[in-house]
């Protein structure tokens, strides 16, 4: 029997959700039980592409063997000792992960917004103590449509009122420019007090926005002329998602700050990483900052994995491969629904074209009902992000289906 087109069992598992959870998502009506590389499968066995990846937190392909074998393994050990005594763990992992992004030091954190916030209180540190600003006079500069998580600091910066409306009030010393305008940037950097420019070097949430080539390097070059921090917030671009390890790499182009999370687990856990050089990691002393779980020995494990894996199965160049043949094949579908087709590696977006504003999601119900997940960003735009190890054939079967499903729209 089924419910709104659901199962009677996958209905009660909304019912509970609904009944006893917070009601701050929409998702797809669809239950997931299972996941395995690019699939997902409900609780009724049936299976989905997974065009989502967990807003490329899975870019490793859901529970990926070797990620779950270290994720098993050091369950069974040591999960948490606290930053109050050492492990084994967190000093090979920081050689690790800082020799492979060529930065001195890390700072471990748990979620991307932690690794956000902990950007800008470096940045703050960094512009009191080094650049000579006035204790607390420090500006932060963000790009408009930016999102990077949903504390109060982070929708103070924001430009979407469904992240700030009635959560007021703001954190104070922050400024938005617009993106992807080295003009307005350079005018923002005519205040001394400045202390960094945090970016994503493609907005995802914002809709896959990808900016002018040059951009990046013209944010570098304006971040050293004016003695401010370059801030990159590669959380959902990072870690070959778009092509190359890092999106900043297209521009080869090195920002004072990296941020990373998300598929820094590969789906398993929350972990984020903060990277810079000693000038400005070491003006936080002993005591000054960090988390409970930040650093912990499963999160170090599981992340050196992660990493690797990523290299080893050279998952940035499957990403440049199959994004350029998904953006091909979806632009020979010739849709009248489809007005932009945009994306770097395996970041892309759709934005649909439709009388009905209910289109999209409408899109998304028939994509799921034809075995393939994806959702809507800001009303008309459908991000597609499959993860990285998704192969040739997979992408053209994928296309089958979205274009089976945009006939329905019709
Ligand atoms: C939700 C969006 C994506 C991020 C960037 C930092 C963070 C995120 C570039 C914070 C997190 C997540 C949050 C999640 C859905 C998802 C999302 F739709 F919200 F905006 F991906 F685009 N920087 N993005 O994308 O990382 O603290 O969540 O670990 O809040 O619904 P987090």
């Amino acid at each position: 029997m089924l419910v709104n087109n659901l199962s009677l069992r996958a209905a009660q598992y909304l019912e509970l959700e609904e009944k006893f959870g917070a009601h701050n998502y929409h998702p797809l009506p669809v239950v997931i039980e299972k996941g395995e590389g690019v699939f997902l499968y409900d609780v009724d066995g049936k299976r989905y592409y997974d065009f989502l990846s967990g807003y490329s937190a899975v870019n490793q392909g859901h529970c990926h063997p070797k990620i779950i074998g270290a994720l098993i393994e050091q369950a069974q050990k040591l999960t948490l000792t606290s930053r109050a005594f050492h492990s084994n763990l967190l000093g090979e992992y920081a050689q690790y992960i800082t020799s492979y992004f060529g930065y001195d030091k890390v700072l471990p954190m748990n979620t991307g917004v932690e690794g956000g916030e902990t950007a800008i209180k470096l940045a703050r540190r960094w512009a009191y103590t080094q650049k000579g600003v006035k204790e607390n006079e420090a500006k932060i500069i963000f790009a408009e449509g930016n999102f990077w998580g949903r504390t109060l600091a982070a929708i103070s910066s924001s430009t979407d009122p469904s992240s700030y409306a009635k959560f007021g009030p703001f954190m104070p010393g922050f400024e938005l420019v617009p993106y992807n305008d080295l003009v307005a940037l350079e005018k923002s950097f005519q205040d001394k007090n400045v202390a960094a420019f945090m970016v994503e070097p493609i907005q995802g949430e914002a809709g896959v926005v990808i900016p002018n080539d040059g951009y990046l390097k013209g944010v570098r070059n304006l971040c050293t002329e004016y003695n401010v921090l370059f801030i990159a917030d590669e959380i959902q671009t990072g870690l070959a998602r778009t092509g190359k390890m890092l999106a900043c790499d297209h521009e080869n182009v090195k920002p004072d700050i990296l941020i990373l999370g998300k598929a820094l687990s590969g789906g398993t856990m929350p972990v984020s990483a903060v990277l810079c050089n000693d000038n400005i990691m070491m003006n936080i002393k002993p005591g000054e900052h960090g988390s409970t779980y930040g650093g912990n020995p499963l999160a170090c494990a599981v992340a050196m994995v992660a990493l690797q894996v990523l290299k080893d199965e050279q998952m940035a160049e499957n990403a440049e491969a199959m994004g350029i043949l998904l953006r091909e094949e979806l632009a020979k579908l010739n849709s009248p629904f489809i007005k932009i087709i945009r994306g770097k590696g395996l970041l892309n977006a759709i934005v649909i074209e439709h009388e009905n504003k209910e289109a999209s999601w409408d899109l998304c119900i028939a994509l799921k009902d034809n075995g393939l997940l994806a959702k809507p960003t800001h009303g008309d735009k459908i991000r597609f992000a499959p993860p990285l190890n998704i192969t040739r054939e997979q992408i053209l079967e994928c296309v089958e289906i979205i274009g089976k499903s945009l006939n329905t729209l019709a």
